[in-house]
């Protein structure tokens, strides 16, 4: 996703503002909606090409929880049992944002399937099943899917966010998912090469990156927050959904970080350690992972397993 410049209806990349993509935004339909996590995703078209919003309740500002009592109103049924009592009613802090809102258009089909409801399955990875499905899937993969990452690199976009660049080695900033608040913490760093498609591209030649990313991140969520190095988890995504190496960064404190889970995620730390153990470990080792029914990538293993 791009962030849109909101001030005008279209930035400085000539793309469309956030604030222009909400105001034309025709709704279709709901795409998938988190009850849990708060989170909705829906489908509209602006300007009859499609477009894909995300809306997510943020979590309270701690220094307004003092302010929670007094500023509630209307309650509805409220129910109360002796010493307990619940109810539904809304809580307003005039000019504090209460919802984290994503955009993309125009959104391709890609996006589409990536944010619909659908049942996620293990698939099996071999290093052959690589070479033979999923290297080439990457390949034919159209080169503006990673525009936003050529961007962020050059300084196109987000110049004012990135926290730290290494001059030809990588950059960090604030990851699209962020909330800003430092509980949830979820930065990306983003490697200034193309030639690294994904974990199964890493050998011992890269080690030096991966650990300076991991020195990195360590020392500025350290400089900005106190953490420790005990208080990150650093990890890579197989299959991720851009195929230019990057790493997550994210606050262990944010137990249900979207993504975090096996069958996604591999910690960095383990990833250093494979490979200096083994220099190919990643071209031999088989990696399953999971993805979506309605990923492209899972048709075409589907496909090879029914021509065996
Ligand atoms: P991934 O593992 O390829 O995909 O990670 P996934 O986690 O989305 O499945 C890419 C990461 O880059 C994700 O954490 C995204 O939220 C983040 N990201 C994606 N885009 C398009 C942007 C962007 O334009 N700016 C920033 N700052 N982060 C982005």
């Amino acid at each position: 996703m791009v962030e849109h410049d909101c001030s005008d209806e279209h930035g400085k990349s000539g793309m469309a503002s956030l604030e222009y993509i909400l105001r034309n935004f025709q709704f279709e339909r709901v795409l998938s909606h988190d009850t849990r996590t708060k989170l909705v995703y829906v489908l509209g078209r602006v300007e009859d090409k499609p477009a894909i919003l995300s809306f997510e309740r943020m979590a309270y500002d701690d220094k307004l929880c003092r302010e929670l009592a007094a500023r509630t109103r209307g309650l509805k049924d409220a129910v109360e049992n002796n010493i307990y009592g619940w109810a539904e009613g809304t809580v307003s802090f005039e000019g504090a944002p209460d919802t984290h809102i994503k955009s993309i258009f125009p959104a391709t089909e890609l996006h589409v399937s990536k944010y619909s409801e659908q049942a996620r399955l293990m698939v099996v990875e071999t290093p052959a099943l690589y070479e033979n499905i999923t290297l080439p899937y990457i390949q034919q993969l159209p080169a503006e899917r990673i525009q936003w990452v050529r961007n962020i690199l050059d300084g196109t976009s987000e110049a004012d966010r990135v926290i730290y660049r290494q001059e030809k080695e990588f950059v960090i900033l604030p990851d699209m998912k962020w909330d800003g608040s430092p509980e949830s913490l979820y930065w990306v760093a983003i490697a200034d090469r193309e030639d690294i498609l994904s974990l199964r591209s890493l050998t011992q030649e890269h080690l030096g990156l991966l650990k300076a990313i991991r020195a990195a991140a360590c020392r500025l969520a350290q400089e900005r927050y106190g953490m420790t190095q005990e208080q990150l988890r650093l990890f890579v995504h197989y299959q991720p959904s851009y195929y230019h190496f990057h790493v997550h960064i994210t606050a262990l404190s944010f137990v249900d970080a979207p993504g975090v889970f096996v069958g996604q995620a591999h910690l960095l730390d383990t990833v250093i350690n494979n490979i200096e153990m083994y220099n190919d470990y990643y071209q031999r080792a088989t990696l399953p992972f999971t993805i979506g029914e309605r990923h492209p990538l899972y048709a075409l293993f589907q496909d090879a397993q029914s021509g065996e």
